[in-house]
């Protein structure tokens, strides 16, 4: 609380004076002091001249409450975060807070997760210099239309990424975000419904973003990148959250006023499925066909070699060589 009052008057001038922080804020020279110390501690920059006080000169990139909440220009989303440095999954996390009432747009947030969940089971790997983070959503809309919220979540992601850096995402379905045909985030949604009403959907977010290559587990090593190796430069990751939350929150509320057609146009536009041969692997075996379309639910439409359709609601993709 203090902490956050003194770094927000630090970032307004410069050569503040211990003395002079501590009497707007009401609190003596030494406990500012300590302040800064921790500041320091967590990689603020903070110049301190004797004689004449304190100049801000640089927030560490991290997932630190201020820093996130500094320069967001959302009304609901991230307006409310619980931020870890490291935490088992925020998705599980960010569950129970959804049980006990949290408010839509409440954010999860950790630098690195122990257990990161990917979607059936499967494990994402989250080490330091990624974006993991969760968001509870509470909207107003039948069970059946949940799933055009992790398309929704995916092109926010994707113009977030095009907008912070000269990168062309692609998505494919149902909710890889990839750079150069490889893998470079994920989203998982998970909801609780009663009947004909949702409860909460909450939508998992982890990005590779300054993810060093060796940091990933053997077994993802191949098929994943991060935007730091994809465009060879590190990426602001407060700049980048920032912008996917600004981002989801525009969509999600022309999604509210608009209807899903433009947003499954504008999935379209941005995915490399669309038009390709795939090979689909549901629990009862897999099956091929060509890509034609998704439904207004996000559902994939495949067409079959008998030229029949069949509509796909969940499931994993192969994109086949464009020869096959
Ligand atoms: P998915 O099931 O589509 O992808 C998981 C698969 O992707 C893994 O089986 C592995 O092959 C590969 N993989 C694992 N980690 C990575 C990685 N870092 N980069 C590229 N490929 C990887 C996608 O699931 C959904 C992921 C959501 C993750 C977020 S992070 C914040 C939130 N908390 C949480 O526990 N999960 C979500």
């Amino acid at each position: 609380m203090h902490q956050s009052e003194i770094l927000e008057r630090l970032r307004q001038g410069t050569n503040v004076s211990g003395e002079e922080l501590g009497r707007a804020i009401g609190i003596s020279r030494t406990a500012v002091w300590k302040h800064i110390s921790e500041l320091k501690r967590q990689g603020y920059v903070i110049d301190s001249v004797p004689g004449r006080g304190y100049s801000f000169v640089r927030a560490p990139d991290a997932m630190l409450p201020e820093e996130i909440a500094s320069g967001l220009k959302t009304h609901v989303m991230g307006r409310r975060m619980v931020c870890k440095s490291e935490t088992p999954s925020t998705q599980a996390l960010a569950k129970a807070l959804a049980a006990q009432g949290a408010a839509e747009g409440t954010i999860v947030v950790a630098e690195t997760q122990s257990g990161g969940r990917g979607r059936v089971g499967r494990a994402w790997s989250s080490p330091r210099g990624g974006i993991y983070f969760s968001v509870i959503l509470r909207p107003d809309i039948k069970p059946g239309e949940a799933l055009r919220l992790p398309l929704v979540a995916g092109i926010a992601v994707a113009q977030a990424i095009k907008r912070e850096t000269d990168l062309e995402p692609r998505l494919k379905w149902p909710n890889d975000i990839l750079i150069d045909s490889k893998k470079v985030g994920g989203i998982l949604t998970e909801m609780s419904a009663e009947m004909d009403r949702l409860d909460w959907v909450i939508i998992g977010i982890g990005l590779n973003v300054n993810t060093l290559r060796g940091s990933f587990p053997h077994e993802v090593e191949e098929s994943a990148t991060s935007l730091m190796e994809a465009g060879g430069k590190e990426i602001p990751r407060i700049k980048l959250l920032q912008g996917i939350l600004a981002e989801f929150e525009s969509l999600y509320g022309s999604l509210a006023e608009s209807g899903v057609e433009p947003l499954r146009l504008r999935w379209k536009a941005l995915s490399n499925t669309i038009g390709r041969h795939v090979v689909v692997t549901l629990p009862s075996g897999q099956i091929k066909g060509l890509a034609e379309d998704i439904d207004s639910d996000g559902a994939l439409i495949l067409k079959l070699g008998n030229g029949a359709l069949e509509r796909i609601v969940a499931g994993s993709i192969k994109l086949r060589e464009l020869q096959e």
